[in-house]
C-alpha cells in the first residue's frame, strides 16, 4: 500500500489516477470462488441480447397525459416481473451532484489505508469503510464505503430475536477530501428523492396508491455505498461481489463506464451483463419488494466481475426500511385465491444478520427470504 501523508490530500490530487490494488498483488484464497461460481463459466454470452430494459422518466417532469403515465407504469410492472432488473434515464438527478460524488469517492479511495482504517466498520457500527466483506462466505474483491441517509439511525443491537436492546449510531466521516460529508449528504438526498419516484411507480404497478410503501421508511435505514474495485490479479477466480439478492425494498445503482455488473436472468437463469450507460441509474427490486407483492415482482440475483487492468467504480443506494417494520406480503394482494407465501419477518433483525454476516466470514449461509416460505 501507498504510504503517503494524509496532508498530502488537502488539495485535489491530479485527475490522471493510477489504478493501485487495495487487495494485494496477489489473491489469497479467501477470494476464489468454488467453480461453478466463477466467472465466464458460461458458454454462450454472445447469444444474449444487449442490454436492460430503459426506461425514460421525462413524462414525470411535465403534465402527462393519463394514458401515457399508465402506459410508463404498466412497462415497470412488466420489467419488475420479468428481470426485476431495469434502468432509468432522465431521472431528475444532476449530473453535477452525480459527479461531485463520484470525484469525492475516488479521493477517499486515493488515500493510504491507515487513513481509511480510521473509519473502519465494526461489529457495533455497520457504517465506515471495509475491505474484507464477504458474500456467500466467500471474500469479495473490492473495498466499500457506506453511510446512512438518516442520521442517526436505530438498529437492533444484535440479530438474536430475543434481545430487544436497540443502539443509536451514526455515520463515520474521514477528515479527507474535506468536502466529503457533504457531498455524501447531497448526492444521497438526490437519489433517495429518485427511490422515492421508483417505489411510487411500483407501487401503481401493483395496482396500489403510489404512497402505499411510504410509511414503511419514516425512520428508514438507508444507505449509499461507495464502491471501489481494483484491478484483480485473477478475475477468473475471484468475485467483486459475489451472487446475491438485494435485502431492502429497491437498489438504486450508479455505475461507471468500466463494466462488471450482471445480472441472473429469471427466464433461463443465465448471466447477462448490464452495459454501462452513461448517466442512468440501474434500479433493481429488493426482497422485501418481491415479499410485499407476494411473488409477484421478482429479486434478481447479481454479481460483479472484476478485471485486471482497470479499477472500477459504483454507487448502490440501498433504500431500506425502519428496524420495527414487519415484512409480509400486502394485505391488499392477498386473498383466498392467492395465499401468502411468506411468513412475517422483522426488517431489522434481518438488517442485523446480514450484517453479521457480510462483516466475516461464518459456518453458516448468510439469511435469506426462503427461510420466511411459507408451503402453501
Ligand atoms: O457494483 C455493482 O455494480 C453492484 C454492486 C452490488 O451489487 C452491491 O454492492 O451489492
Amino acid at each position: 500500500m501507498c504510504n503517503r501523508k494524509a496532508s498530502q490530500f488537502k488539495t485535489a490530487p491530479s485527475t490522471k489516477r493510477k489504478p493501485k490494488s487495495a487487495m494485494g498483488e496477489s489473491i489469497e484464497p479467501a477470494f476464489i470462488q468454488a467453480l461453478e461460481h466463477r466467472p465466464n463459466n458460461q458458454e454462450d454470452t454472445a447469444q444474449l441480447p444487449e442490454t436492460i430494459p430503459t426506461i425514460d422518466l421525462s413524462l414525470l417532469n411535465s403534465p402527462a397525459e393519463p394514458s401515457r403515465l399508465e402506459g410508463l407504469v404498466k412497462e415497470i410492472g412488466r420489467v419488475c416481473k420479468e428481470w426485476g432488473f431495469f434502468q432509468v434515464v432522465n431521472h431528475g438527478v444532476p449530473s453535477k451532484v452525480r459527479q461531485r460524488m463520484e470525484k469525492a469517492a475516488k479521493e477517499f479511495y486515493d488515500h493510504p489505508l491507515e487513513e481509511k482504517m480510521k473509519v473502519k466498520r465494526d461489529a457495533e457500527n455497520p457504517m465506515g469503510y471495509h475491505d474484507s466483506e464477504h458474500t456467500k462466505n466467500v471474500r469479495d474483491w473490492k473495498e466499500v464505503f457506506d453511510f446512512f441517509s438518516k442520521e442517526p439511525a436505530v438498529i437492533p443491537a444484535s440479530e438474536d430475536p430475543d434481545d430487544q436492546e436497540l443502539r443509536t449510531v451514526n455515520n463515520r466521516w474521514p477528515q479527507y477530501p474535506p468536502e466529503f460529508r457533504e457531498v455524501c449528504k447531497e448526492y444521497s438526498a438526490e437519489v433517495e428523492k429518485l427511490a422515492y419516484t421508483v417505489l411510487g411507480l411500483v407501487s401503481l404497478s401493483l395496482g396500489l396508491p403510489a404512497d402505499r410503501l411510504n410509511k414503511y421508511f419514516t425512520h428508514q435505514l438507508s444507505f449509499t455505498r461507495l464502491n471501489h474495485y481494483p484491478p484483480c490479479p485473477a478475475p477468473d477466480l475471484a468475485l467483486g461481489v459475489g451472487r446475491h439478492k438485494d435485502a431492502g425494498a429497491i437498489t438504486v445503482l450508479a455505475q461507471d463506464e468500466v463494466g462488471g455488473l450482471e445480472v441472473r436472468r429469471k427466464s433461463d437463469g443465465k448471466w447477462f451483463p448490464i452495459k454501462p450507460t452513461p448517466d442512468a441509474y440501474i434500479i433493481n427490486i429488493g426482497n422485501c419488494m418481491q415479499v410485499w407483492s407476494n411473488d409477484e415482482l421478482w429479486s434478481a440475483e447479481h454479481r460483479v466481475v472484476v478485471n485486471s487492468e482497470e479499477e472500477r467504480f459504483s454507487m448502490p443506494f440501498f433504500f431500506f426500511p425502519s428496524h420495527y417494520v414487519g415484512i409480509k406480503p400486502l394485505e391488499e394482494l392477498v386473498n383466498n385465491h392467492n395465499s401468502p407465501n411468506y411468513k412475517e419477518y422483522n426488517w431489522g433483525k434481518f438488517f442485523a444478520s446480514r450484517n453479521r454476516s457480510d462483516y466475516s466470514k461464518r459456518q453458516i449461509e448468510n439469511i435469506q427470504i426462503d427461510q420466511f416460505k411459507l408451503s402453501n
